[in-house]
């Protein structure tokens, strides 16, 4: 297997939630290290447009959003402590509702509190990616209570499930803990008010720590330049082909298609060659002249898929 490189930046929570996986997984890495707001001059050439961060590069194989990535992690290392067989769909739904709602909403309460102290490109980036073109500071203050509310009920649903030891879908600790980990490492690094909030969630908690306890941090530094040059030198080792779609009009491989995330975002959409369909996963060829070829991988769940006029 080629070094796997993780293109993201410190702070980042999506980010770190990889890098959590990583390590509980013992899995070494190559860290890149991007800027937090476009222009991402070393990162672009590999990913057909995705912008967000994290991206995980094997060789010439690009793979962008973190359930995506975590699942190909899994499978290029061979590790199950991450999705275990018995539990990858049930740690994955849960994970999936995680990033989605209760990530929202976390980063609702942490934009809205640097409103007044964060640089406003930053806040105006962000804003455009996660609350869709019309939000207002002032939409977004007078809601925060509200916010809060939502989601200290969603955590207290986790909270709920987890007893005063183990996972919260396994005895031992998995992918749903690392995620319940980043989440608890976000709110308690990026909002004044986070530690004191999280102080009701004791077991949410007790998983932050595990997790932060049980991870070895083994990467080492590499430039986005080099980076580039091991996707050009490589040849990806994806399958092609597309399967079966259920009856519905079918995209052919080799089509030029668009991918563009469902919820209403600043997201630029991404554009390729379909080169494979699976139940989960949609992969696309991609040709720049930093890079050569690469593939792009991205997950089905979540990305609107469309064939280019
Ligand atoms: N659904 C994506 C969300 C990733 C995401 O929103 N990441 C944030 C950073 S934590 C981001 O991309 N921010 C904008 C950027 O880095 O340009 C995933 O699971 O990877």
């Amino acid at each position: 297997m080629p070094d796997l490189i993780l293109h993201h930046y410190w702070p980042s929570p999506f980010a770190h939630k990889i890098r959590l996986a990583l390590g509980l997984s013992g899995t070494s890495w190559k860290s890149v290290e991007i800027p937090r707001v476009p222009p991402k001059p070393l990162l672009m050439p590999l990913t057909a447009g995705y912008r967000r961060t994290p991206v995980l590069q094997s060789g010439a194989d690009v793979y962008c959003d973190t359930q995506n990535i975590v699942r190909a992690l899994s499978d290029l290392t061979g590790d199950k402590r991450l999705l275990p067989d018995e539990t990858r769909g049930r740690i994955l739904a849960f994970t999936d509702w995680a990033d989605g709602p209760i990530f929202n909403l976390a980063a609702r309460v942490v934009l809205t509190s640097a409103l007044d102290t964060a640089p406003p490109e930053f806040i105006r980036d962000r804003a455009g990616l996660y609350f869709g073109p019309n939000w207002t500071p002032e939409g977004l203050k007078s809601q925060l209570q509200g916010v809060i509310l939502q989601l200290s009920a969603h955590l207290s649903l986790i909270e709920q499930g987890l007893g005063d030891r183990g996972g919260f879908l396994s005895d031992d600790l998995s992918y749903a803990d690392v995620t319940i980990s980043y989440l608890a490492w976000f709110i308690r690094g990026r909002w004044d008010q986070g530690p004191e909030f999280l102080r009701q969630f004791v077991n949410i908690e007790r998983i932050e720590r595990e997790i932060h306890e049980a991870v070895r941090d083994e990467y080492e530094d590499l430039s986005g330049e080099d980076a580039l040059v091991i996707a050009k030198r490589s040849r990806s080792t994806s399958p092609s082909g597309v399967s079966d779609q259920r009856g519905l009009a079918p995209l052919k491989q080799g089509v030029r298609v668009t991918v563009k995330p469902q919820a209403e975002t600043s997201d630029p959409p991404f554009i390729g060659w379909l080169r494979y369909l699976d139940r989960f996963r949609v992969s696309l060829d991609h040709h720049s002249t930093e890079v050569g070829d690469v593939v792009v991988h991205l997950p089905i769940a979540g990305y609107q898929i469309q064939p280019c006029e």
